[in-house]
């Protein structure tokens, strides 16, 4: 982050949201999912499926690589792009915290290029891809931190009282 950078917190929905982008813990396919993934699908309407699927037939034939970002349309969300990025599954026995901490970069990077000043996160791989949330905390606001970005707000929208404790540890 940069000085004209802040990081806010949100206890709630991500896809009711009001900002420039919607970061979304996908997978690789960028076809869809459960968790966060579902619900922005679900909220945004089939627009952000098509692009999707237009991303898999150009750029992201194999899909698109843990760690990496890419942005489509919000579709119905009261945003203007979602930043599609690849959480690492959590591996007990495999240290994959550069994986997570790359999701946010690129996330930014992506953000930059699009314009985008206030950018809402999830937690990402805090959900089936089962990360200990109080690390996934760690990782994510030290990797904003050390990211140099013109968004102005890194906004963290956790779904619920125990991620937020732990962003809230890790920001406060
Ligand atoms: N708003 C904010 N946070 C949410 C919402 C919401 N509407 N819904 C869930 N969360 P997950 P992952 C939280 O499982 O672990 C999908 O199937 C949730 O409580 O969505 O990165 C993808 O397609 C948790 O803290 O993402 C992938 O296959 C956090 O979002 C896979 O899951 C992330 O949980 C990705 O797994």
């Amino acid at each position: 982050m940069t000085a004209t950078t802040r990081i806010t917190l949100v206890q709630g929905d991500i896809t009711r949201q009001s900002v420039d982008a919607v970061v979304n813990a996908a997978n690789s396919s960028l076809l869809g999912g459960g968790g966060v993934d579902g619900a922005i699908h679900r909220r945004g309407g089939p627009e952000i499926l098509a692009e999707c699927r237009a991303l898999r037939a150009s750029r992201y034939g194999r899909g698109l690589p843990t760690g990496q970002a890419v942005a489509t349309t919000a579709g119905d969300l009261d945003a203007r792009w979602v930043i599609h990025t690849v959480g690492p599954v959590f591996d007990p026995h495999e240290d994959r915290s550069e994986l997570l901490a790359s999701c946010h970069r690129e996330s930014l990077r992506v953000a930059d290029e699009l314009g985008a000043r206030t950018v809402a996160f999830p937690a990402v791989s805090t959900g089936v891809y089962g990360w200990p949330v109080d690390d996934a905390a760690r990782i994510a606001v030290a990797s904003v931190r050390a990211t140099a970005t013109a968004v102005e707000e890194v906004r963290f929208v956790l779904f619920d009282a125990r991620a937020f404790r732990a962003f809230a540890e890790q920001v406060h």
